[in-house]
């Protein structure tokens, strides 16, 4: 890198183009990495219940259920896209989706707890 460096600097064009390079790497990217790395959103389990019960998101979007009670619980899609194992406490789970649907997920060891992710381009 030094090398380069040394001789990008005793050129004029390029050490204006290394310049360009280094004003990228330090200011632009840095900015871009920000915005993707906006909090994903999250999906309380707590009291027998997911919450929020139905969200949406755009395509991409990662989602973070954690579990808060002191009983195992599941976050099991319908159509078995996704499936997490059993969360203890604190545990968490994660599911990014990459194409456009509502996806229906309920608990299996208390199936009568159900949710739902509507992903749609927003
Ligand atoms: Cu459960």
């Amino acid at each position: 890198m030094s090398y380069v460096f040394t001789r990008a600097i005793a050129h004029p064009v390029r050490a204006t183009a290394m310049l360009a390079l280094l004003v990228l790497t330090a200011f632009v990217m840095p900015a871009i990495f920000a915005a993707a790395a906006a909090p994903a959103p999250a999906v309380d389990i707590a009291k027998f219940a997911f919450a929020p019960k139905e969200i949406t998101i755009a395509p991409g979007t990662k989602i973070v259920w954690t579990n808060h009670d002191e009983t195992p619980h599941t976050v099991t899609s319908n159509d078995k896209s996704f499936a997490s194992k059993g969360l203890d406490t604190d545990d968490k789970f994660e599911h990014t989706f990459a194409s456009e649907g509502d996806f229906t997920y309920y608990c299996t060891v208390h199936p009568f707890m159900t949710g739902v992710v509507h992903v749609h381009k927003q």
